[in-house]
Order: structure tokens, then sequence, then C-alpha cells
């Protein structure tokens, strides 16, 4: 835990200063895939395809198609991009398919919807040209992000950082954007299983916890146009990502859960249990039997729960060594590869 903790605070290093050209050699030798998730685009797909090529000529855009009712697929082909499709449905199921199916070395995943601006992606890219990041995020809630946001959303997104911050100790500061770079070691080394909109979280969350370097940039972010509909739906949505966060505090940080779980739960018990203390100092009886079984039970239950969080920070911090091995061996063969070609 002690060295995730102190990969966990370099997570987020102020990027070296930067000149940025758009014919920098490493980006003409990189090769760059846009990846975008497309379902239901047709007012918007084909500008944020151009754009994309005027920006960066030399990358190769996907369009991954998740059964669209409109003519997204058509625009999309039109543009010059390759289509792939998804048949399981959800954004979540269309990253990991693109994270599997997509061979690079930079990967630049980005909303069909034209909210995200094509030219910033320059800024966002120089950090994981300089090896500095193994994600960067295009982030829209910071001051120099002049972003708009419908309230709702805003709120949920501070709702959902601040839970993330406080119970992970990280210090993000937009974990749900659509707006994200990853490099071939992230893409290829993180096991995703969220199949919704719960995915952004599941991204950064995982990054944090496996030590990868994450750097988050301000980018701004535009309305959609008239006609185009957001698809994340806040209250279904929310809910997901509120369990998705729940669900990854008790996998990555089992003692946190059920410690917290296990004290609340003793604390339960003390109620009854202290009615019956207080009897029984008073008048050296123990009446009220049922009290006495259901503060036992509590606190037995309590006591359970904190070592099942022993146990599995125990389990955990064994996995996460495995993990670290591994990534080393993904790293070397990466390398060797790299040396090859
Ligand atoms: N392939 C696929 N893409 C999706 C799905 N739901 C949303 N998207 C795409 O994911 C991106 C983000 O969705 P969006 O509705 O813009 O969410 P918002 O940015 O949070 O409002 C957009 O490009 C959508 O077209 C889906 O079920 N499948
Ligand atoms: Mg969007």
């Amino acid at each position: 835990m002690l060295h995730l903790r102190s990969q966990l605070e370099s997570a987020t290093p102020a990027p070296r200063p930067f000149v940025i050209q758009s014919a920098r050699p490493e980006v003409l030798e990189t090769r760059i895939a846009v990846l975008i998730p497309c379902y239901n685009e047709e007012l918007t797909i084909q500008a944020v395809i151009e754009d994309f090529k005027r920006e960066l000529p030399t990358a190769e855009i996907y369009v991954f198609d998740n059964n669209s009712r409109d003519r997204s697929v058509e625009r999309a082909i039109e543009s010059g991009a390759k289509v792939l499709c998804e048949r399981r449905q959800g954004k979540g199921f269309v990253v990991q398919a693109m994270f599997r199916d997509v061979d690079a070395d930079i990967y630049i995943m980005v909303d069909g919807d034209g909210t995200y601006p094509a030219s910033e992606i320059h800024q966002l890219l120089a950090p994981m040209l300089n090896n500095e990041a193994d994600l960067v995020v295009g982030s829209r809630l910071e001051k120099e992000s002049q972003s708009s946001f419908k309230i709702f959303n805003r709120l949920g997104n501070r709702f959902f950082l601040l839970m993330t911050n406080s119970l992970f100790g990280s210090s993000v500061r937009d974990m749900l954007s659509g707006y994200r770079v990853f490099n071939k070691r992230f893409v290829k080394g993180l096991p995703l299983l969220s199949g919704g909109f719960q995915i952004e979280t599941e991204l950064t969350i995982k990054a944090l916890e496996r030590g990868f370097r994450i750097v988050e940039l301000p980018v701004h972010l535009s309305a959609r146009p008239k006609g185009s509909f957001s698809k994340i739906n806040i209250l279904s949505d929310g809910l997901l990502i509120s369990s998705m966060i729940l669900s990854l505090v008790r996998d990555y940080k089992p003692l946190t859960f059920f410690g917290a779980l296990g004290l609340f739960t003793i604390i339960l018990g003390m109620v009854p249990g202290s009615a019956v203390i207080l009897e029984y100092v008073r008048t050296g009886l123990v009446p009220k039997l049922p009290f006495a079984l259901l503060a036992i039970g509590l606190v037995l239950a309590g006591l359970l729960f904190m070592s099942v969080g022993i146990l599995l920070h125990s389990i955990t911090r064994r996995f996460q060594e495995v993990d670290f091995m591994m990534q080393s061996v993904l790293d070397t063969l990466i390398q060797s590869r790299k040396r090859e070609i």
C-alpha cells in the first residue's frame, strides 16, 4: 500500500513546459489512434472526424458504433474513418472493444458529439510524447476551462469527485471526462469490466490504484448543437457510477470498506447492548434477553466484517504485487517489440 500511495502522490505531476508543433517528429513517428465511441451522432460525427484529421493528419481514426439508428455510420465512412461495430450496447463495452482491437502507440478517446475541441489535442498529447504520463485527462472543471455544463451534471461531477477523492485519498479534478489520451502500456494493461457510463470512473480509479501516471489538463467543453442529445441519464447512470465507486472501494480498499461496515455494525450493537449492561449494573439482572442476543449478534457480525477486511487486505496486497510483476513483464515485451521495429 505504501509504494502505491507514493505513486499516487506523484500521480498528477505538473507537466514540463513544452512547445507544441503539429509536425513534431515524435507525432509523425508515433502511431496514434483516435477512438470515437458513437451512438446516434449523425449531426456531429463528420465534423469530429474532419477536425481530428486536420489536427493529426497521420493518425488513424476509428469510430466504434453501437447499433446507431441514424446515419452515423454512413457519415463516418464518408469522412474516411474506420468504422467498427460493437453489438453489446453501452459506452463501457465499446471502450473494452477499442482497447482490445486497436493496435497503436498512443490512443486518443473523444466523444462523437463535437463538444470537445480537437484543436486542444496537442496540449493533451505533449505529456504523453514526453513520456510523463500514462493517462492524460482533458479536465473540464478547471478554472481555465470554459465549460458549458448543465447544472445537474456539474453537481453530479462534484459529488462523485468528492466521493472518490475522500475514499481513495486522491486529488482527481475531473473523473468523468470523455476526452482522454492513453499510452499502450495503459490500454493493454488495464482490465476493464464496466458496460456503461461508469467506464470513466473505472478507468480513473483503476489507474490511480495501479500506480499509472495521470496528468489532468484543462480543456473547454462546448454544448451539443440543437437536435443532438446526451445519452447519459442522470439518475440511472448516477446510480451506476456511485455503485462502481463503492465496488472499487470494496475491491481495492477492503480494509476501509469492511472496517467501516464492521465499526458501524458494532456501534449499532452497542445500542441494545448498553441498555442491557446498564440494567445489569443497576439490578444485577438481565431481564431483556432479546436485547442481549441482538447486541451479541451485531457485535459478532461487526467483528466478522472486520476480520474479512483484514483477510482481504492481505490478499489484495499480494495481488497488487503480482500485478506489479505482470506490468513489468508487459513493459519489457513492449520495449523489446519497439526495438525489433
Ligand atoms: N458506442 C456507443 N457510444 C455511446 C453509447 N452511449 C454513448 N455513447 C457515445 O459516448 C460519447 C459520450 O456520450 P454523451 O452522450 O456525449 O455523454 P456526455 O458527454 O456525458 O453527455 C458520445 O460520443 C456518445 O455517442 C453507447 O451505448 N455506445
Ligand atoms: Mg459528450
